[in-house]
C-alpha cells in the first residue's frame, strides 16, 4: 500500500468522476507520467474501471466491490480510523492478525480486513461463518485510555456506529440486541467481538471485531444458521457496496469514539437505547453461570444489562446470550 497510490486515490476522489490529466496527476504526486500509468494499471487489475481519453486524462468510471485498502480509502473521511489498512484475500481470523499487529505496536485506528475468513470466530470460541466476497470481516485496533472493565462500552459504541451506518447506506432501521448483535427483521446480520489486551488497571489495546452479512442470499447460509441469520442484501432486496459501508462505519465510529473519550459513555448510551430491542421486555439470559429469566430494564453506565427477575431482584449481567 504505497503512499503515492493513496494520494492518487485521493485525487480521484476530489475529482468526483471528472477527468484528471496525466500531467496534473504527475505534478501533484511528484512522479513521472510513466509511473502514473503504472499505478493506473495496478488499479485496473484490482477491478477499478478507469477511462483514459487523450488530452483529457483519466477518470474513474466504477469501483469494484472489493474490500482492498484502495477501495476503502477512496473517499474515506476519517483522520485515523482506517488510515492504515491491512487487507487480505483470506485469513484465518482478522482478530488474530489484529491482535498480533497490536502487540507489535500498530497505531490506533489500524484496520485489518479480509474477503474471507477460514476460522472466523464469535464469543466463547464459537464459529463465525465468513464466506468469500459477500460480507465485511474486519478488526479495528483501538488504544483507549480506560480501565479494562469499561471495555464492554466499546461493543455498544460500535453497535451504535454500525447501526447508524446501515441506516444511512440502506435506509433500513436495525435493532440492537444486547450486547453484541444487530438484527434486521429479527434476524442477525451483524456480530461484534471485543477483545482486549490489558493489565488489571490499564488497557493496552482493544480489538473490535465486526462481522456483517452484506450480500449473501439466504441459500448461501449454512443450514444451521439459515433461520436466525440474514444479510443486508436480503433485507434491502439489492446488493450493497461493502467498501462504502466500511467507510461510513469508520467515519461514525471515529466520531462516536472521540465523543466517548471526551464526554464519557452517557451520550452513547442514549443513542444505544434508541436502537435497543430487548429493553422493557421479558428475556432469557444464558450466562456461563446459568440461565436467568426476567425483564430487561436497561443498561448501566458501564454497559451491563440490568435484569429484573420474577422475585423483583435486580441482576447486573456482564456477558450473556439473550433470547427474546
Ligand atoms: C458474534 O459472536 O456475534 C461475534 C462475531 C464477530 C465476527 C467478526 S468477523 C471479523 C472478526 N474476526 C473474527 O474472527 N471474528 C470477528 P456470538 O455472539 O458468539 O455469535 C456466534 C453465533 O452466531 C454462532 O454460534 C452462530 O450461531 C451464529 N453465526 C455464525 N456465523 C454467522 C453469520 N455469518 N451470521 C449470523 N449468525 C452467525
Amino acid at each position: 500500500q504505497s503512499d503515492t497510490r493513496k494520494r492518487l486515490l485521493e485525487l480521484f476522489a476530489e475529482a468526483n468522476g471528472e477527468f484528471l490529466s496525466g500531467q496534473k496527476i504527475s505534478e501533484r504526486l511528484g512522479c513521472s507520467r510513466a509511473a502514473v500509468w503504472k499505478h493506473i494499471e495496478e488499479l485496473r487489475k484490482e477491478g477499478f474501471e478507469l477511462e483514459a481519453v487523450r488530452r483529457l486524462g483519466y477518470r474513474i468510471v466504477s469501483t469494484p466491490d472489493k474490500v482492498t485498502a484502495n477501495e476503502i480509502q477512496l473517499g474515506l473521511k476519517t483522520e485515523t480510523f482506517g488510515q492504515v489498512i491491512y487487507s487480505f484475500e483470506d485469513v484465518d481470523s482478522t482478530q488474530r492478525v489484529a491482535a498480533k499487529l497490536a502487540h507489535e505496536g500498530a497505531p490506533e485506528g489500524t484496520l485489518v480486513v479480509a474477503e474471507e475468513q477460514k476460522a472466523g470466530r464469535g464469543r466463547l470460541d464459537r464459529k463465525w461463518f465468513s464466506p468469500k466476497g459477500t460480507g465485511i470481516w474486519m478488526s479495528l485496533i483501538l488504544r483507549p485510555p480506560i480501565p479494562p472493565q469499561q471495555a464492554p462500552q466499546l461493543t455498544l459504541l460500535a453497535a451504535v456506529a454500525i447501526s447508524q451506518a446501515i441506516q444511512e447506506v440502506t435506509g433500513l432501521v436495525p435493532d440492537i440486541k444486547w450486547p453484541n448483535d444487530i438484527l434486521l427483521g429479527g434476524k442477525k446480520c451483524v456480530g461484534i467481538l471485543t477483545e482486549l489486551q490489558a493489565d488489571p488497571d490499564r488497557v493496552h489495546s482493544v480489538i473490535i471485531g465486526i462481522g456483517i452479512n452484506v450480500n449473501q442470499t439466504s441459500e448461501q447460509f449454512p443450514e444451521d444458521i439459515r433461520a436466525i441469520a440474514t444479510s443486508l442484501a436480503i433485507e434491502k432486496g439489492k446488493p450493497i457496496k461493502r467498501a462504502r459501508l466500511i467507510q461510513d462505519i469508520l467515519f461514525r465510529l471515529e466520531r462516536l469514539y472521540r465523543q466517548y473519550l471526551t464526554h464519557g459513555f452517557r451520550p452513547i448510551k442514549l443513542l444505544w437505547e434508541g436502537y435497543a430491542v430487548s429493553i422493557g421486555k421479558p428475556v432469557t439470559a444464558r450466562t456461563l453461570g446459568g440461565v436467568m429469566r426476567g425483564i430487561a430494564r436497561g443498561i448501566t453506565d458501564d454497559g451491563l444489562l440490568i435484569l429484573e427477575d420474577e422475585q423483583n431482584t435486580i441482576h447486573y449481567i456482564h456477558s450473556a446470550d439473550i433470547q427474546l
